[in-house]
């Protein structure tokens, strides 16, 4: 396959040389245009690898029949925006970021949607990627021609193992988005690793059955004790890892809380409901940002 990758960040390099390893064509694509890009991954047993490869290429893109995104979820619509006209009608795009909503701010794009969820870890030091832990990425339909693209978990599957295809990809998206809303604020505001929040279960706990509660209406039915579980299980074996929110809020950088916190907000604001202790973490996360953004500027 010719395949774009969008975004050359920590888990677009890991997917770069993977697919490469799988004889794929592949590009990068920088938002800052670069005729080349660089993959520098230490695997998960210890292997090295270093490519570089093509990027920006107009010419590779229009015949690319995949376009991979890696971009973090608030650089997604504009970005795939300013690429959809040259790419084939019929060619997938998949996202693969945390968070919702960028599906909404995508419709109208005339090419299949694909919409990935993944516990691939990979980490930045420096201009090396670190490859932390491997994990499962599922992947399903994200609006209707997406859904005759199953067969791209396969090819998938072939260069980053596990991959698996949903019918049903929002269900999945729901339950990452529920661990996103627990970890990634809490995480950031009290600066602390993922295992950390074992000192903080009410916390934990509110935000849960505010999530539960919000998921119920959107139609997936699962109970408050059984989210809060899953949640659970996600902190104790991520337990000795930095969000990527605190990452991004130690590194000054925005973070995907419109995209977390803020998408959940929408939802419940849509059914009437409230969620007061997830207004709250919104708003001392994006009062963090603005702090940090308005002495950048
Ligand atoms: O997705 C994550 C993130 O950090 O964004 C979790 C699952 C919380 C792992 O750290």
């Amino acid at each position: 396959m010719k395949i774009t990758v969008l975004g050359c960040g920590a888990l677009g390099q890991l997917w770069l040389t993977a697919l490469y390893k799988q004889h794929h064509q592949l590009q990068g694509w920088l938002r800052v245009p670069q005729t080349s890009c660089t993959a520098d991954v230490t695997e998960t047993d210890g292997t090295h690898i270093n490519l570089t490869f093509t990027a920006n290429n107009r010419d590779f893109l229009a015949h690319s029949d995949l376009l991979l995104v890696t971009l973090k979820a608030w650089q997604v619509s504009d970005a795939v925006r300013h690429l959809v006209a040259e790419l084939p009608e019929n060619s997938p795009i998949l996202l693969l970021h945390n968070g919702m909503g960028t599906l909404e701010e995508l419709k109208g794009v005339r090419q299949p949607l694909l919409v990935g969820v993944t516990t691939q870890a990979a980490k930045r030091e420096g201009n090396k990627v670190i490859h932390v832990a491997s994990g499962l990425t599922h992947i399903g339909p994200g609006n209707e021609a997406g859904q005759r693209h199953s067969g791209l978990a396969v090819a998938l599957q072939h260069a980053l193992p596990d991959v698996a295809w949903h019918d049903n990809i929002s269900a999945i998206a729901w339950k990452k988005l529920a661990v996103n809303c627990a970890i990634n604020p809490l995480t950031a505001l009290h600066d602390c690793n993922n295992g950390a929040l074992r000192a903080r279960p009410g916390e934990v706990e509110l935000i849960c059955n505010e999530v539960a509660l919000v998921m119920a209406r959107e139609g997936h039915h699962t109970s408050r004790e059984g989210l809060l579980d899953y949640v659970w299980q996600v902190i104790g074996a991520t337990a000795g890892n930095a969000s990527s929110m605190l990452q991004d809020v130690r590194a000054r950088r925005h973070t995907e809380i419109d995209y977390i916190t803020g998408y959940l907000l929408k939802r419940a604001r849509a059914h009437g409901l409230e969620a007061p202790h997830n207004s709250r973490l919104f708003e001392q996360i994006k009062r963090k940002e603005n702090d940090y953004e308005r002495i950048s500027t």
